[in-house]
């Protein structure tokens, strides 16, 4: 299949992009090569001069040619090349209500949504608040591709390659202040561009600008990640373009598209979905195999473009999605059945 656009959204001019086989081919055969075991024995240059034998792949390209490079971080990858969801379904079926609740409506309604310019703000309890605008965000700070489970509230999930950079790095140079305790993140209220925003019923009872939040602790770990591209491409509007949050032990919901606003607080902040209905969705929303959502199991999901034509594979769900080595540690004596 020859994925095929230029969109306005798409501010790096590239041309067209590699067919879905060829890069799954060409991934494939790293994976058979022993690209990712000898990743861990190889120093980084070396990793790169693999990675550039096949380096034909335009979509790498396209942020090269805007002088932008990435590196790839197998440190966080369980989840290795050509386990990636086919990007065809990563940027097709999303939750985005400001487009619209259903799967498709943020692919169908989200395509001439302005990204730039752009600024994020980070503000509040802060040594040095700053404005970053769109090009800031490409080059502020040195980009990596990680690979990362992704599982929705809703008991779906996907593997994908995400480009950014860590949250920690953006808060390390603003400094925060001795009072900081969480952090809160909000998406850009623009009815105009955004139809769920002007009318309840399309935008699915949500009141907006869409916020999130999370604990200092948890926005300083390493995995907690800005994310402004995906599959070697700048992020589409659909999945939260130009920035959105990545936390990937988390649901979904938590993983805020379209963010204009990090402000650091002293106090835990209200959430959208937490908000909407704080039965159902907690504050922390730590992806739990043992806590069931109130309506549906969590204990296993559907993984979105693997399995047959009519029905996706099952898996079991893992506790932190597979990242309980990395930020258990952040839970410790937190009763998790009650701070779900
Ligand atoms: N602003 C905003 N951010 C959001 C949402 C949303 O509706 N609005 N949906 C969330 C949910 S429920 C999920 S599962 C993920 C989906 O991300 P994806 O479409 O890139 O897979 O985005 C999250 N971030
Ligand atoms: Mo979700």
């Amino acid at each position: 299949m020859l994925i095929k656009k230029k969109p306005s959204w798409d501010k790096f001019n590239h041309n067209d992009v590699t067919p879905e086989e060829v890069y799954q081919q060409r991934r494939h055969l790293l994976k058979q090569i022993g690209f990712l075991g000898a990743g861990t024995l190889l120093s980084f240059p070396a990793q790169a001069g693999l990675w550039d034998l096949f380096s034909d792949d335009k979509s790498s390209e396209h942020f090269k040619q805007a002088g932008l490079n990435f590196k790839k971080q197998p440190a966080y990858d369980q989840w290795i090349y050509g386990d990636e969801t086919p990007e065809a379904k990563v940027i097709s079926h999303n939750n985005f209500y400001e487009f619209g609740t259903s799967k498709t409506d943020p692919i169908d309604n989200a395509q001439s949504f302005q990204v730039s310019p752009w600024q994020l703000r980070i503000e509040g309890e802060v040594e040095r608040p700053m404005v970053l605008d769109y090009d800031a965000l490409f080059r502020l700070f040195p980009l990596e591709e990680r690979i990362y489970n992704f599982r929705c509230v809703e008991a779906w999930s996907m593997v994908i390659p995400w480009i950014g950079f860590s949250l920690a790095d953006i808060l390390k140079k603003v400094g925060v202040t001795s009072k900081a305790t969480h952090v809160v993140f909000e998406t850009l209220y623009d009815p105009e561009q955004m139809p769920g925003q002007k009318n309840r019923f399309v935008g699915g009872g949500v009141a907006y600008p869409y916020v999130e939040g999370l604990t200092l602790a948890e926005a300083m770990t390493e995995l907690t990640f800005l994310s402004v591209g995906l599959y070697g491409k700048t992020l589409p509007p659909q999945n939260g373009a130009p920035v959105r949050l990545v936390v990937p032990w988390k649901y979904g919901f938590k993983s805020i598209k379209s963010v204009v606003t990090i402000r650091v607080t002293d106090k835990q902040p209200p959430t959208s979905w937490n908000r909407l209905a704080p039965n159902e969705y907690g504050f922390y929303a730590n992806v739990n195999p043992k806590v069931d959502h109130p309506r549906w199991s969590q204990a296993s999901e559907r993984r979105i473009g693997q399995g047959g034509l009519f029905s996706a594979k099952r898996i079991n769900t893992l506790p932190f999605n597979g990242y309980g080595d990395m930020v258990g540690d952040l839970y410790k004596g937190l009763n998790l059945k009650v701070n779900f």
